[in-house]
């Protein structure tokens, strides 16, 4: 008997069907962020990455076109089992040569090299206004601002990208979940905490004015407790972007960023709250650590918890899942590689879970036994299973794919 077969019979002794489970794995998309790939800069402008957010590191070979970007997520996605989507910024618009067109003038055709690149993979496509690294953050607000012509830039921004998800759904045929993030807040104490939050939240509504069919294009609204150079307040915090979502569920989902919040929340605990009150919700999986939201995902205790509340809440089919951190600091496809991996192993980890045996020995009182069992199920085979899933989906094992990074980076990357 193989190592699977072996595994198998374990996991079914929990009444665990471990096929149906890989089969149901390999199904589940995932998008798999472009800026890890550049230490999000984008294609539209030269300057530096600012706005609430920062890389560190100068690890060699970043992508610095959009052909080197594509080869690179190529790479990326042939050394990850699972179903992937492609998440874009704005700024990764591609122009011709000699055309630049400003953020409020964005259309779709200046996207249709990635919709050609997304259909020829089987893949759909999430997108991002990007509300950062431009002129027109002034005093570092962008939706918020005091100025009305600001405001009135990045809401055409928004509605531009609202028009560019759309054409990404009907291109490939899979819903474009659009998030708005942005930076605005303020490095010290506020004199005002009210009056940006309430133009934030005219500026979010005047962009989803924008028609749109709400089942092909799902706007969402991601908070943030603190940012770089905005420690002290930021306008979309964890409240005003629920309160924003709850109250416009009509055309509007939450997003949670586990690397988002104070260090000692946990998004896993906020994950079964939302689903009692919206149909839908969407997710950035990262890495909080310290200051820095954005470290490279790790089969840590809280993405493994995560990825449970989803599978045990029945609510797979109610999540969009996305990656979301970026790290200058080491071999970018590697970093993609490892975050996207990971993710597959929480889920796996989570579906091959015996959650109903579990809550049953909570809701009849028996805490010891939970306790117990909580702990036995830690020392499953799940190794086994995920050795099984990757020959199966015809992905490289544990051990056997960073060769093929360190053979690219030096054959391509170092060339750069
Ligand atoms: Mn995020």
């Amino acid at each position: 008997m193989n190592r699977y077969q072996s595994a198998k019979e374990i996991y079914a002794a929990y009444g665990i069907d471990t096929d149906a489970v890989l089969d149901r794995l390999a199904s589940i998309p995932v998008s798999l962020h472009c800026w890890q790939g550049d230490d999000v800069i984008g294609f539209d402008h030269d300057g530096p990455l600012n706005g609430g957010i920062q890389t560190t590191g100068n690890y060699p070979g970043k992508a610095t076109t959009p052909e080197q970007l594509m080869a690179d997520i190529d790479k990326a996605i042939s050394l990850c089992p699972g179903k992937k989507k492609l998440n874009l910024h704005a700024c990764y618009a591609i122009f011709e040569e000699g055309e630049l067109v400003d953020r409020d003038k964005l259309e779709p055709k200046h996207f249709k090299k990635w919709v050609d690149f997304a259909k020829e993979r089987g893949m759909g496509i999430d997108f991002n206004p990007t509300f950062f690294s431009h002129p027109m953050q002034k005093h570092g607000l962008t939706l918020s601002s005091p100025d009305p012509d600001v405001r009135a830039f990045w809401i055409e921004h928004g509605k531009a990208c609202i028009r560019i998800s759309e054409y990404f759904a009907r291109e490939t045929g899979i819903p474009c979940v659009m998030n708005i993030w942005t930076g605005d807040g303020f490095k010290d104490v506020p004199a005002d905490r009210m009056g940006p939050r309430a133009r934030y939240k005219q500026s979010i509504e005047a962009i989803l004015s924008e028609p749109f069919d709400f089942d092909l294009v799902k706007p969402c609204v991601e908070s943030k407790v603190f940012g770089i150079g905005v420690e002290a307040y930021t306008a979309g915090s964890a409240e005003f972007t629920l309160s924003f979502a709850a109250e416009h569920k009509d055309k509007c989902l939450p997003l949670m960023d586990n690397g988002h919040y104070h260090p000692t929340e946990v998004v896993s605990d906020k994950i079964p709250a939302l689903l009692c009150f919206f149909d839908e919700i969407a997710l950035h999986i990262t890495r909080g650590i310290r200051w820095d939201s954005d470290h490279v995902l790790l089969l840590d205790d809280e993405t493994k918890e995560m990825a449970k509340e989803i599978v045990r809440c029945d609510a797979i089919d109610r999540t969009y899942m996305a990656l979301d951190y970026f790290d200058a600091s080491i071999n970018r496809i590697a970093a993609w590689t490892v975050g996207f991996r990971t993710w597959q192993k929480a889920l796996l980890g989570a579906m091959l879970t015996p959650h109903k045996a579990l809550a049953a020995l909570q809701d009849e009182g028996r805490f010891t036994e939970l306790m117990i069992m909580q702990e036995d199920v830690k020392m499953l085979p799940l190794g086994d299973i995920w050795n099984e899933y990757c020959a199966r989906t015809g992905a490289p094992a544990d051990g056997e794919w960073f060769a093929t990074v360190k053979q690219y980076e030096n054959d391509v990357l170092l060339k750069r």
